[in-house]
């Protein structure tokens, strides 16, 4: 909306007090895109659509809705349909509007409507959908209400036609169209697998919801979510590739004290303990009370049934909570009237009386299924009794390197050829494959700012070892000395000793191969390595063109093919660089490390779920689903461990 340019009458009939406020509203939100949505990338662009979603999962939390409908249409609008109660369009007594326009041009408008009925508010943020309305060029609402089709339209958020009838209608529901403003947004390229990993997460954490994505972009493609069994398929779906301890997932739900509290569990013989959970259909990343409620529930519960049955003897120690949960998979969800979060961004959750009621829940539910399943219960005890004696050779073995750390306290890995910056920001770190890949960057580098690390040969293959063998192999100790944050749960960012840690392998299936074992030890042992952005991936080129005397570096298979196309007059030769041993120094600095001509891949953990997933399938001990991946994945290899 253009400021100091009068809106003409006939947009806008009835100007008044509560009018000025919406414009000054949606002008807010229009000026400041990223207090409300985050950020204007492809992030706020797909929270535009989360938004809109959430209110129509709200619906069907309240327990009248089970259809939501997303479609993606080819210029880029999207829509979405439930099959709720269709927003109210009576008129609202103060304003005299109809209830529809009231929230979809007042901010925060949200959950004002709602009554008893409408308990449930996931939009984290909370922004409601006034604030898509208002960073939306267009948006149409259609609400089917006794018989009747609604409809009101707007542009950047300001109401362009009455909430006026335009048919009939059977049924009930919402359905939304907005195309976000391009003015606005950088791009309006949604993320096809970003959003389905969405759709299918809220579809999991509300049993009986279908959800079905439209892609009609391009090709056209389609996806269809339902999980009868909620939370505890989404258990089943991520162990179907695992070793499990117990055929049936634990489950439990209960309402307590107004707080919905559903949980599944699954031990798996693997050694990582992964727990997702949610609060009102928000991933908790950061944990909360809930959390802690959920975890001293199954060190109580384990340790209590272990002593019941005599498998801890009087002298044993408990089990402590990182044995008890070791191999586990399990998801928490909780739902709950007034969820308060810690920090809007670092969602984590903080009311107090969650995590007496989860503890009380899942404590309760789980002594008497181990009761009931004795064989179940002494595998995961048997389990639980290995992880505590092995977490005790670990911890002898770290204790060693420390001390030896300690002792030796500035001996860096000889290896390594450090930089002279002493600020951290300032400095990188390359970890080189190979000694004479290695020996050309430490000659090629800028040993102001750049530190060089060769690493010989294929290091441990992380998934299978334990932390104390891991912590004994001698490429992975250079790797944590010359860092200098430690590793695992005494990992600390605040001691790196390089800004930038940056793996520089061959563009062959063996420096893919190494690409993955080092991020899959990063996922690992140090993942705020990833989360807080220090990790990233060298480009080296693949292959240099040489043509009228001039020659030029490419870095990708469709830049050569473009350019050979290009260039087929000129009798142009190719040169393919299969490693970065095949370059020399001067060529190593000019196409790979320095910074004004450089491209680096950061590497983030967009989604922890699937990351996890795609590092056990590579390296996890199951070969079957190894296979299958690696099969239907050959093409974008490249990109796989990204
Ligand atoms: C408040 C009250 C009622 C419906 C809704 C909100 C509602 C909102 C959205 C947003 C997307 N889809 C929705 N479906 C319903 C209905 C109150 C009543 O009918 O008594």
């Amino acid at each position: 909306m253009a400021r100091g340019k009068p809106e003409p009458l006939e947009t806008i009939l009835h100007y008044d007090a509560s009018d000025i406020q919406v414009l000054e509203g949606l002008e807010a939100v229009r000026r400041r895109p990223g207090m409300y949505i985050g950020s204007t990338d492809v992030r706020g662009l797909h929270h535009m659509v989360y938004e809109v979603v959430d209110n129509s999962v709200d619906e069907a939390l309240a327990g009248f809705a089970d259809r939501i409908t997303i479609t993606i249409h080819p210029d880029h609008a999207v829509t979405v349909t439930d099959d709720g109660r269709g927003i109210p369009v009576d008129l609202h007594k103060d304003t005299n509007k109809s209830a529809l326009e009231v929230v979809m041009t007042t901010l925060h408008a949200g959950g004002k409507f709602g009554g008893d009925g409408y308990k449930v508010a996931s939009g984290l943020h909370g922004v409601g959908v006034s604030a898509v309305n208002a960073l939306s060029e267009w948006c149409v609402v259609d609400v089917k209400r006794d018989g009747v089709l609604w409809r009101q339209r707007y542009e950047r958020g300001i109401p362009i036609t009455p909430v006026e009838q335009v048919g009939e209608a059977e049924g009930t529901g919402t359905t939304t169209t907005f195309m976000p403003d391009t003015e606005l947004f950088e791009t309006l390229d949604y993320q096809y697998d970003t959003l389905v990993q969405r759709f299918r997460e809220m579809a999991f954490l509300t049993h009986g919801l279908t959800i079905t994505f439209l892609d009609e972009r391009g090709e056209g493609r389609e996806m269809s979510f339902h999980f009868e069994g909620g939370i505890m398929s989404f258990v089943s779906y991520f162990t179907r590739d695992r070793d499990i301890l117990h055929e049936r997932p634990f489950y439990v739900e209960r309402e307590i004290e107004d707080t919905l509290v559903e949980a599944a569990l699954q031990w798996t013989d693997g050694f990582e303990e992964t727990v997702y959970a949610f609060a009102n259909n928000i991933n908790t990343v950061e944990g909360g009370t809930h959390l802690t409620g959920f975890r001293s529930a199954i060190t109580r519960s384990i340790n209590d049934y272990a002593r019941k049955q005599n498998l801890l003897k009087e002298n044993d120690p408990n089990f402590s909570g990182d044995d008890a949960r070791e191999g586990l998979m399990g998801v928490l969800s909780v739902k709950l009237t007034d969820p308060q979060f810690e920090s809007q961004t670092k969602i984590k959750l903080g009311n107090a009386e969650v995590r007496f009621q989860v503890e009380g829940v899942v404590g309760d539910a789980l002594s008497r299924w181990m009761e009931e399943y004795p064989r179940a219960a002494k595998a995961i005890i048997e389990k639980a009794r290995t992880a505590a004696r092995a977490r005790a050779a670990a911890r002898k073995a770290r204790d060693l390197v420390i001390r030896k750390t300690a002792l030796e306290t500035t001996t860096l890995p000889g290896k390594l050829a450090d930089c002279s910056a002493t600020d951290s920001n300032e400095a990188e770190l390359y970890i080189v494959e190979g000694d004479s890949a290695g020996g050309s960057a430490k000659q090629g580098r800028d040993r102001r700012f750049q530190a060089v690390l060769p690493l010989r040969g294929k290091i441990l293959n992380v998934e299978k070892a334990r932390l104390n063998r891991i912590l004994n192999n001698k490429e992975i100790r250079a790797l944590i000395a010359a860092l200098g944050a430690g590793i695992g749960d005494d990992f600390n960012t605040d001691n790196l000793r390089y800004g930038r840690t940056i793996i520089m392998c061959d563009a062959d299936v063996d420096g893919s191969h190494i690409r993955t074992l080092l991020l899959t030890f990063f996922f690992r042992y140090m993942r705020d390595l990833i989360e807080e952005g220090h990790l990233y991936l060298a480009q080296p080129p693949l292959y240099r063109i040489s043509a009228n005397s001039k020659k030029q570096w490419i870095y990708t298979e469709a830049e050569k093919d473009q350019l050979m196309r290009d260039l087929r007059r000129s009798n142009p030769s190719l040169q393919r660089y299969k490693g970065l041993g095949e370059m020399n120094p001067d060529q190593l600095w000019e196409t790979t490390m320095d910074p004004e001509a450089r491209t680096l891949l950061q590497v983030t953990v967009e989604d922890a779920v699937e990351a996890d997933r795609t590092f056990e399938i590579l390296m996890g001990s199951k070969v079957a689903p190894r296979k299958r991946f690696i099969q239907t994945h050959a093409k974008d290899v490249r990109n796989l461990d990204v």
